[in-house]
């Protein structure tokens, strides 16, 4: 057949047939890649893989987005976010395709594996931790359920940088993801806009007479738009993630640029340069850049600005039924401008009449709050907007104004509440609060557990809950299980689909019918192998990639998630010091051989979560090489931590420390993918710990340390001294001496002197032992005991460790997704 002829096929394209796949792939490698299977490298057969997939994607893509199209009821799912962290996609699309295995079969026949194939690919890291990664599987849990969303992002030409550990110490280094290529990616050129910044605003009367405002002088970059397609599982869905790349103006607007202003295009060249190049890398701290607040606006107007597009292609000017076809979730306050550009676009280029447009805006958006970290919260400076952005700093005085005038009709002479609620921040330097902005701008404000909720309406927003008590509700995070078990943990995926069958790949709460297994130690036996094949799975990356042996029965016990102190690796290291102190006094002692796995990478910037880091590996320097301690426990840090190590590390983890301070974590997510995995967790009553808790029971989770009231007591009080506590445990001052005295390092004795001040007197102005690790050391050491007791009694655990997967399926995102549907959005599956 003609070659041509061939890629016009439809069923050619389409084929799940291994015949035509393997036709298909060749044809790629040849035709689109220019490159004989001989001379071809291992990138280009990957590629071409993709490409296989990806033609049976499109095809699925065309049909779903002719299908919301020509649906005149459909309303559609924004989801706005700064950061999307999808790591790798090629296996990801041929599993939720269903041709996993014919595309096995066809890579088999050609000579090649498809794991290494997989593997080739880069992670897509457009994102920091659980808050990109949730967006992530979000997406997956709307394709599944066929509802009509879309993704909406900046394409970071850097995606979290990756980490390199030298001499202890993290390196960063740049990602270079896009360097060869992206083959899911389709580059929409008829799709790009003008995105304004700078200028000034000035006002006019129109035909009418009426005073006009427009944005005039201003510095326009263009946003291009690459599509990703996401395909939903075993459906016939596959939706958008839409991501805007920066582009100067003078590639797009030759004209323009001969005609206009030299110098001003130029300039605007080198600010487009900039604004999609990078991702920062800050997780949950708030940095105030200029760049960043470009960042910010830029995806945001570039969105917003399709969707009004969309929206006029089928339903023209009628506004007023744009709430009942769009709801748009700001992921986190990061697109919060979304408010402020909505209301200029339909007060100053469609003509609304304000309360008109502020009504539409206000029933289109919904807000997630993901952190109640002071340090996060995101704060503008009035006058970086008033420069960047002069003209959505009008709009944004003017709704605070508005909303300010009724709030003291209801609460006459109430100064604290108005001072409290106001978008504007009066202080040495004005700032505008965008959590505030966010809250009055939606009819909907959700927390991401029942704890996080709970601490928004009665700390965070409490002035917020008294006027609107209807406008907050809680959602639950989720993950996907498709990426988090079907994907990640082949093997239990099996055991479980032979014992009770797929239905719980689109259904978690499926896994209820483990449950009858319990105590079935044929079963028990076999979900034991499982784990020890992980263990042995990620026992040879650990020694492939460090050199490190470790023993794949001993406990594999793993925090791996961001460095931050407020998750407190370093009681964890704590206990592990308490640990080895103790075998040095007696090495006889009976300690279950254990292996105390690692990973974290730090924000650039942040200096205490970096010493860390390095402690964590003079830690493990000390214990690794001490023969005295004959391999009872040991310490593996693994480098630059991601969604794919995620992959291979939670499937092989007995142990999941979800440890952080009480309060402080909104929700976590990992402890949900540890637990699905059949790892028992170890953790405070801190974010969705406590429903997990719930879930699973008390006797299969190891609860300590201090609830979040008693830590607010505790703080408000200000009876908390960790001074005294370190002069009456007699443990904890031996640990704590060590870190102090240079033990762990005795090249610089003075290195880790900052750890000890901080914990016992406070450093930079914080409070000493900020995070309260030495409250909850006494109790997180008698879990651990109990942890080591259990092990030991291999039924006993893995019973426990059974349950925890039989009854973790509300942890679904699909669960989460079903609720914002319901709940928020009111959209329905198409
Ligand atoms: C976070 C919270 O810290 C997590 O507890 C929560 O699970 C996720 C998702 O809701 O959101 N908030 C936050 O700012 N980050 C989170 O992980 N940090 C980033 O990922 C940037």
């Amino acid at each position: 057949m003609d070659v041509s002829k061939k890629l016009k096929d439809e069923k050619y394209r389409t084929s799940k047939k291994v015949k035509d796949l393997k036709e298909n792939f060749i044809d790629h490698l040849n035709l689109t890649l220019g490159k004989d299977f001989k001379n071809a490298t291992m990138w280009d057969k990957f590629f071409a893989l993709s490409l296989v997939v990806k033609d049976r994607v499109l095809e699925r893509w065309l049909k779903t987005q002719k299908k919301y199209y020509e649906s005149n009821d459909v309303k559609r799912v924004y989801y706005l976010s700064i950061e999307f962290l999808m790591g790798r996609l090629l296996y990801n699309n041929i599993l939720n395709l269903k041709i996993d295995k014919e595309i096995k079969k066809a890579m088999d026949e050609i000579g090649l594996s498809l794991d290494e194939l997989s593997e080739i690919e880069p992670d897509a890291g457009l994102g920091n931790g659980g808050l990109g990664r949730l967006a992530a599987c979000f997406l997956d849990s709307i394709a599944t359920l066929s509802y009509p969303g879309y993704g909406y992002g900046i394409r970071y030409e850097y995606g979290i940088f990756k980490q390199l550990i030298k001499d202890g110490f993290q390196v960063e280094v740049p990602d270079d993801w896009l360097k060869n290529g992206n083959p899911w990616e389709i580059e929409r050129k008829d799709r790009a806009v003008k995105v304004k910044f700078f200028g000034r605003t000035e006002s006019y009367k129109d035909k009418e007479g009426n005073t006009r405002f427009r944005w005039v002088d201003t510095y326009d970059v263009i946003a291009l738009p690459y599509d990703t397609p996401v395909v939903g599982y075993g459906n016939d869905v596959a939706n958008t993630l839409r991501l805007w790349s920066a582009k100067p103006i003078t590639e797009f607007d030759f004209d323009n640029f001969q005609k206009g202003n030299y110098v001003k295009a130029v300039e605007s060249q080198a600010i487009a340069g900039a604004i999609s190049k990078v991702l920062y890398p800050n997780d949950a701290f708030y940095a105030g850049r200029e760049l960043r607040l470009k960042q910010e606006y830029f995806f945001v107007s570039a969105s917003i600005q399709d969707i009004i597009r969309r929206f006029k292609a089928q339903f023209g000017n009628n506004f007023d039924i744009f709430p009942e076809k769009n709801v748009i979730q700001l992921n986190d306050t990061h697109p919060a401008l979304a408010i402020p550009e909505l209301m200029r676009i339909l007060v100053d280029e469609e003509f609304l009449p304000w309360e008109k447009a502020w009504e539409i805006t206000t029933k289109t958006f919904a807000y997630t709050n993901h952190t109640v970290m002071p340090e996060a919260l995101e704060k503008w400076e009035v006058h970086l907007l008033e420069r960047l952005l002069p003209r959505h700093l009008e709009i944004m005085y003017e709704i605070n104004a508005r909303f300010l005038d009724n709030v003291s009709k209801y609460y006459p002479g109430n100064v604290e509440k108005i001072r409290n609620v106001s978008i504007f921040e009066e202080g040495h330097v004005k700032q505008a609060r965008m959590a505030n902005l966010s809250v009055v701008g939606s009819f909907s404000v959700n927390g991401v557990s029942k704890l996080h909720t709970d601490i928004l309406k009665e700390r965070v927003f409490k002035d917020f809950y008294d006027i609107w008590p209807e406008k907050f509700n809680n959602k639950t995070n989720g993950i996907t299980q498709r990426r988090w078990l079907l994907q990640s943990n082949p093997e239990l995926s099996r055991l479980i689909t032979d014992t009770i069958g797929d239905e719980w790949i689109v259904n978690l709460d499926h896994l209820k019918n483990l449950e009858k297994y319990a105590d079935d130690k044929v079963f028990l036996n076999e979900f034991y192998k499982v784990k020890q094949n992980n263990k042995i799975r990620l026992s040879n990356y650990i020694k492939k990639e460090l050199n490190i042996d470790v023993d794949p029965d001993s406990i594999f016990d793993v925090q791996v998630k961001r460095l931050h102190e407020y998750k407190r690796q370093l009681l964890n290291v704590m206990h592990i010091i308490y640990l080895y102190q103790t075998l040095k006094e007696n090495p006889e002692q009976d300690i279950y051989p254990r292996t105390f796995i690692f990973g974290a990478k730090a924000a650039p910037g942040y200096r205490m979560a970096k010493l860390i880091i390095k402690l964590i590996n003079s830690v493990a320097d000390v214990i690794n090489n001490d023969k005295e301690i004959a391999d009872k426990i040991k310490v593996v840090f693994v480098p630059n931590y991601n969604v794919s190590l995620a992959e291979i590390i939670i499937p092989a983890a007995n142990v999941s420390e979800q440890i952080s301070t009480a309060g402080k974590e909104a929700s976590g997510t990992g402890n949900m993918k540890f637990a699905l995995n059949g790892a028992l967790t170890i953790g405070t009553l801190d974010g969705a710990n406590i429903e997990i808790k719930e879930c699973v029971g008390d006797e299969n989770i190891f609860i300590f340390g201090l609830t979040a009231e008693q830590v607010a007591k505790l703080k408000e009080s200000r009876l908390y001294n960790p001074y005294e506590i370190y002069l009456r445990n007699e443990n904890i001052r031996k640990i704590l001496d060590a870190i102090n005295n240079g033990y762990f390092n005795k090249k610089d004795p003075d290195l880790f002197k900052d750890i000890f001040q901080s914990l016992l007197f406070g450093l930079n102005g914080a409070q000493a032992d900020e995070y309260m690790l030495l409250a909850d050391f006494d109790s997180y050491k008698t879990r651990h005991k109990e942890i080591d007791f259990i092990y030991r009694d291999k039924y006993r655990w893995n019973k426990k460790a059974l349950l925890n997967v039989a009854r973790v399926g509300m942890f679904s995102s699909d669960r989460t997704i079903r609720e914002y549907a319901k709940d928020i959005w009111k959209v329905k599956s198409i």
